[in-house]
């Protein structure tokens, strides 16, 4: 993967390679982290953090709902990240901050652990592939459940939550498949392993509500926006699975995925087999507010402070 120069850790920023933790870290063990995926695009105005404060806002709800008090502010979080991306020289990247507890007693209660976070950075190029995200990719339905509500929070982004979206990705391209799309514990459609779900029916725009087990998405979020401004009606309610055959068609949206359209669910074409007239134009806009060229969603955006240089 690519690296970067510098790491944030717990206040300093420190050589990539020198970024460690020890074995004994309470996290490894037991899957007692949180954490944010974010993308800084190289805009119009220079680069930027998409809907940063969103990001910030849920890393600090998701370690809230696992007891772990992070020991700086969000404005401090916010400021150390975009200290991250300007250390790195960075003008286009993925964010991974991780709050997690640290190195302390073996055993679950994680109370006398400390919290440790770090943030990096890296340069990362279309996570389902670029002609995934201009043609669409090929989905298979998991045999693996989206993790309950009953056992777990799914509106926490919590690592240790991850194993399920492991074993769901993991059978889907070992069967020669992109991308899974999970059932939620009642079988209704939930989201992608990675991402939020939208089917689009008869001029329709439908994705699963927040009662279907689903990650909270900030691009989820952005998405129902901009479809609205488009005119669209959007509509949150549970998706049978078929409704994935029968759709006109079927998008994904996260920071890694981006906008990615699904062309196959299961060996059926969605739709004309190719991505949509919807999904199209919902991407064209999205794409347009991520680098800064639609002013509607310029508020969306938080400056990078760089030195201009001329090279
Ligand atoms: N659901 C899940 C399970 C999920 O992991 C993500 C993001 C989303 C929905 C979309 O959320 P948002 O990014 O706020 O729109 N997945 C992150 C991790 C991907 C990875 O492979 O790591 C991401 O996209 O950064």
């Amino acid at each position: 993967m690519p690296q970067a120069d510098v790491i944030w850790k717990n206040g300093e920023l420190v050589p990539w390679d020198e970024a460690k933790i020890h074995v004994l870290t309470h996290a490894l063990h037991y899957g007692t982290g949180v954490f944010e995926g974010v993308r800084c695009y190289d805009t119009e105005i220079g680069p930027a953090i998409f809907r940063h404060h969103e990001h910030v806002d849920r890393l600090f709800r998701s370690s809230s709902l696992y007891y772990m008090p992070i020991p700086f502010t969000q404005e401090q979080i916010r400021q150390a990240t975009l200290e991250t991306v300007a250390a790195n020289g960075l003008r286009s990247c993925y964010i991974r901050p991780i709050v997690f507890r640290g190195e302390g007693p073996m055993g679950l209660n994680p109370l006398d652990s400390p919290v440790d976070v770090a943030i990096a950075c890296w340069e990362w190029g279309a996570y389902l592939g670029d002609e995934g995200k201009a043609n669409g990719v090929r989905a298979k339905v998991s045999s693996w459940r989206r993790l309950s509500p009953a056992g777990l929070i799914p509106h926490a982004k919590a690592t240790g939550q991850y194993l399920n979206s492991v074993l769901a990705k993991i059978e889907a391209t070992k069967a020669g498949y992109d991308e899974a799309i999970l059932l939620d514990d009642a079988g209704v459609v939930c989201e992608g392993s990675g991402e939020n779900l939208f089917v689009v029916r008869d001029g329709r725009i439908v994705t699963p509500p927040q009662t279907a087990s689903i990650l909270d998405g900030i691009n989820r979020r952005s998405v129902i926006e901009i479809a609205g401004d488009l005119g669209y009606e959007v509509v949150e309610r549970d998706l049978a699975r078929a409704e994935l055959y029968l759709a006109d068609e079927v998008f994904v949206t996260g920071t890694a995925a981006e906008l990615t359209p699904i062309r196959e669910v299961d060996d059926h074409p969605v739709g004309t087999g190719e991505p949509g007239p919807i999904t199209r134009e919902v991407q064209r806009v999205f794409e347009d507010a991520l680098h800064g060229r639609d002013e509607r969603y310029r508020r969306w955006l938080d400056p990078v402070p760089v030195s201009e240089q001329v090279s």
